[in-house]
């Protein structure tokens, strides 16, 4: 049986570490593209030749040249140019916007049949411009972000509550951005939803909503202690969750950037959602009743990335 082959468009700090986590977990042989030269190289021979030190069989290249992703199964995209402190997602829309249609080109006619994750900000509308611009069909082209902000929620939560991260589930819908929606009833520890937990008082309101608000500047304070770049190791392993569901068919349901026809009321978007992911891709978009809260914040999130594909629109008519 053939192994797997993940392709990782952009082999920046998110690439480099996805290879990583990649290779640790044996979900893969690994090709490294990027535009840098040396770079995608670099990286998969210092990756491999950490193998026998930890005992994976992955076979690791790196290349400058779209034909070395040919027949992959999953593409993980994260070309493009990250956040620098004090730069908002949205100013990386037009250098990214154009990247997004050479990978979606490179994509399309090197591995039409594969599993897209798109990682590269403004996510909500690169994803949706990767789709367009590559042609690929709607449930095989997702965008990571949900997972993330769900991951750093859960975390943030278990610091409060002493509690292992484990038993924090949370929830979190809408566009990647400052107007992500994290849903406190939604979200819980060992399934009692955060609304019980203040009543127990486990948590006042207000310290709840400096965690929620943490949660969704989670992007900028990375950022702002870096400084050099924007975070890698988080958002890596939760692209890796989502590659791993797919591949194995474990229909686990997850948050992504899915594209909604209708769905939530939204068309032709890419919106932060619950999904399942199985071997056909997106295979379910989970729609739940939402609060006149929180349906307000819903369409708040929505309308500013539509902002985002009005403005990508303007620069690529044809999207
Ligand atoms: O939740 C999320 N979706 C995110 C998104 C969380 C964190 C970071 N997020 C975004 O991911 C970030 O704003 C960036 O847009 C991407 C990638 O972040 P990373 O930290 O990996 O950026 P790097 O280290 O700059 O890597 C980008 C690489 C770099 O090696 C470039 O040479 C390469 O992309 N690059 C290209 N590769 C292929 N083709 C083209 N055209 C190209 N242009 C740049």
């Amino acid at each position: 049986m053939a192994r797997n082959k993940i392709a990782l468009i952009g082999s920046g700090m998110i690439g480099g570490t996805l290879a990583h986590l990649i290779g640790l977990k044996e979900l893969g042989d690994v090709v490294l593209f990027d535009i840098a030269d040396g770079t995608p190289q670099g990286k998969a021979l210092d990756i491999a030749e950490s193998s026998p030190v930890d005992g994976f069989d992955v076979r690791l290249k790196g290349a400058n040249d779209y034909s070395a992703i040919e027949g992959a199964d999953v593409c993980i995209v994260t070309a493009g140019v990250p956040r620098k402190p004090g730069m908002s997602r949205d100013d990386l829309l037009e250098i990214n916007l154009k990247v997004m249609e050479q990978v979606g080109a490179g994509i399309a006619k090197y591995a039409p049949d594969a599993f897209v994750i798109c990682i590269t900000n403004p996510l909500d509308a690169m994803v949706w411009a990767l789709q367009k611009f590559s042609g690929m069909p709607k449930n095989k082209v997702v965008g990571m972000a949900g997972v993330l902000d769900s991951s750093r929620f859960r975390y943030f939560l278990a610091e409060e509550f002493k509690v292992s991260v484990e038993d924090v589930t949370a929830f979190v819908l809408g566009g990647h951005g400052d107007t992500m929606v994290p849903l406190a009833r939604y979200s819980t520890v060992a399934g009692i939803p955060l609304t019980d937990l203040v009543d127990m008082g486990w948590v006042t309101k207000d310290r709840l909503e400096e965690i929620i608000q943490r949660t969704r500047d989670g992007g900028a304070e990375i950022v702002g202690l870096l400084k050099t770049g924007s975070a890698y190791y988080a958002p890596a392993a939760s692209a890796v969750v989502m590659a791993e569901s797919y591949l194995k068919d474990k229909k686990r349901v997850l948050p992504c950037a899915a594209y909604l026809s209708g769905q939530y009321g939204v068309n032709d978007m890419y919106v932060g959602v619950p999904t399942v992911i199985g071997a056909e891709g997106i295979e379910r978009i989970i729609e739940i009743e939402l609060n006149s809260a929180e349906q307000k914040a819903f369409d708040k999130s929505v309308e500013s990335v539509a902002g985002l594909c009005e403005a990508c629109r303007k620069i690529a008519p044809s999207l």
